[in-house]
């Protein structure tokens, strides 16, 4: 049994029969085939694609994951892709990085997920995780990619949208905009965690109010139940791969627009925040320097140190929101520079790569040709290594581009 929205009612349920995907006919372009041209021309976007890619990449379907940390996004990208990303064991987050899977197949379609961090990371900022999400989706852009969907997680087990899952949402919702909503799965999961009678009512309660999900359904985003089966998460991605691809409103921000990180709704949004933080420091701060002024006028030795303590600390907050704010005002254009460079190299190395398997394939298959030459043997295990040979060079080349981008993410991130 698989957990799947029906089209004839506005609630998420367990269905058992098969899912038939939405057949997408925009203007008779089917899916991403192709949108590297494609969208070069409808948005004017320059950009050289990143050196030396394959073509034969274009068809891949792109469907990013995100969600508050610890919302199973990278059980769930494993389970359907046959990855092995890195799962949280504990509370601390685990996937600080963004981590593509491997390609896998959906009737017929070559998939790849992207497991993205959440905004709630313990040992990362939220510029840093913004900074780093945004390289990456304009990196992508810039080269012709868009995503065909974005999967949300939310654990149905959790007791209401708390801080995290209300930020959490919030900061998806500033990056995704209102356009690409289309194509958005609100994903709930761990129903073994809860009751189906809870479940639904927190559920209900999710998709019925406004300060939750609402206004996203409102705007063309589904419901989908998780079970955890490899069989429920193939559904919710076949339900994606066939939608016609968008562009995240970062995407378009920062690509098309060319404003900077800070101009760009999750950026302002994310400014104005540490800035009202900022702010709300700077006030405790002043109540603080008045009580400790009465403090040295009661000669309160005691009292003194320990607002003095507490104002060293909210001091200590107040640099490294500045930082964070600072961070977000001029890393990203650096470090997108920096990202795209270590992918087109990476790209050189697979495409020599490329071209020494391709000559020694060859060899080999020469050698073969002359068997005259050869014992029954040497013939065997030439075949043997031709065979092996093939099945290297076809593994990386299905990947294409992407083993290149999944290297740059790994290394090019690697302080994180
Ligand atoms: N019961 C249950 N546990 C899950 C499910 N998905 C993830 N988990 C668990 O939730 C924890 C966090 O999962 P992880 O995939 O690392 O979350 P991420 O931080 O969003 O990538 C892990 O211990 C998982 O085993 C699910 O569908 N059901
Ligand atoms: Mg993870």
């Amino acid at each position: 049994m698989i957990f799947e929205r029906t089209t004839s009612s506005p609630g998420a349920r367990f269905i058992s029969t098969p899912y038939e995907p939405e057949v997408n006919t925009h203007s008779g372009f089917n899916g991403v085939v192709n949108q590297s041209s494609f969208i070069r021309t409808r948005s004017g976007v320059n950009t050289p694609a990143i050196k030396g890619q394959s073509k034969q990449d274009d068809n891949v379907v792109l469907i990013a994951v995100m969600g508050a940390t610890g919302s199973g996004k990278t059980t769930f990208v494993n389970l359907v892709s046959g990855s092995n990303l890195r799962v949280g064991k504990s509370l601390q987050s685990c996937t600080t990085k963004i981590q593509l899977s491997q390609t896998f197949d959906i009737d017929g379609r070559k998939v790849l997920l992207i497991d993205t961090p959440g905004f709630d990371d313990t040992n990362h900022s939220d510029a840093d995780i913004l900074n780093m999400i945004a390289t990456f989706l304009a990196t992508m852009y810039e080269d012709g990619r868009k995503l065909a969907g974005v999967i949300y997680l939310h654990r149905i087990s959790d007791i209401r949208m708390g801080g995290v899952s209300t930020r959490s949402f919030k900061m998806f919702r500033w990056l995704c905009g209102p356009e690409a909503l289309r194509n958005v799965v609100l994903l709930t999961n761990v129903w073994d965690g809860v009751s189906l009678e809870v479940g639904e009512a927190r559920e209900n309660e999710l998709k019925s109010e406004d300060k939750f999900w609402k206004p996203v359904l409102d705007k063309g985003a589904q419901v989908f139940r998780h079970d955890n089966t490899v069989g429920s998460a193939q559904a919710i991605v076949r339900y994606l791969v066939d939608k016609y691809p968008l562009p995240l409103r970062i995407q378009t921000e920062l690509v098309d627009e060319h404003k900077h990180l800070t101009d760009t709704a999750a950026g302002a949004e994310l400014n104005r925040e540490l800035m009202q933080q900022i702010e709300k420091h700077r006030d405790e701060l002043k109540t603080l320097q008045e009580e400790m002024r009465e403090a040295i006028n009661a000669r309160d030795e005691e009292t003194k140190k320990e607002l003095e303590m507490e104002r060293n600390q909210l001091q200590a907050e107040m640099t490294s929101l500045q930082a964070h704010s600072q961070k977000l005002a001029t890393e990203y254009n650096e470090q997108k520079e920096r990202f795209r460079h270590k992918v087109e190299e990476y790209q050189r190395q697979a495409e020599e790569e490329k071209r020494r398997q391709e000559v020694a394939i060859d060899d080999l298959k020469q050698q073969l040709s002359r068997n005259e030459s050869n014992s029954e043997a040497e013939q065997g295990r030439l075949q043997k290594l031709l065979v092996e040979l093939q099945e290297q060079y076809d593994a990386v080349q299905k990947s294409g581009v992407f083993t290149s981008v999944g290297r740059a993410l790994d290394n090019f991130f690697a302080r994180f």
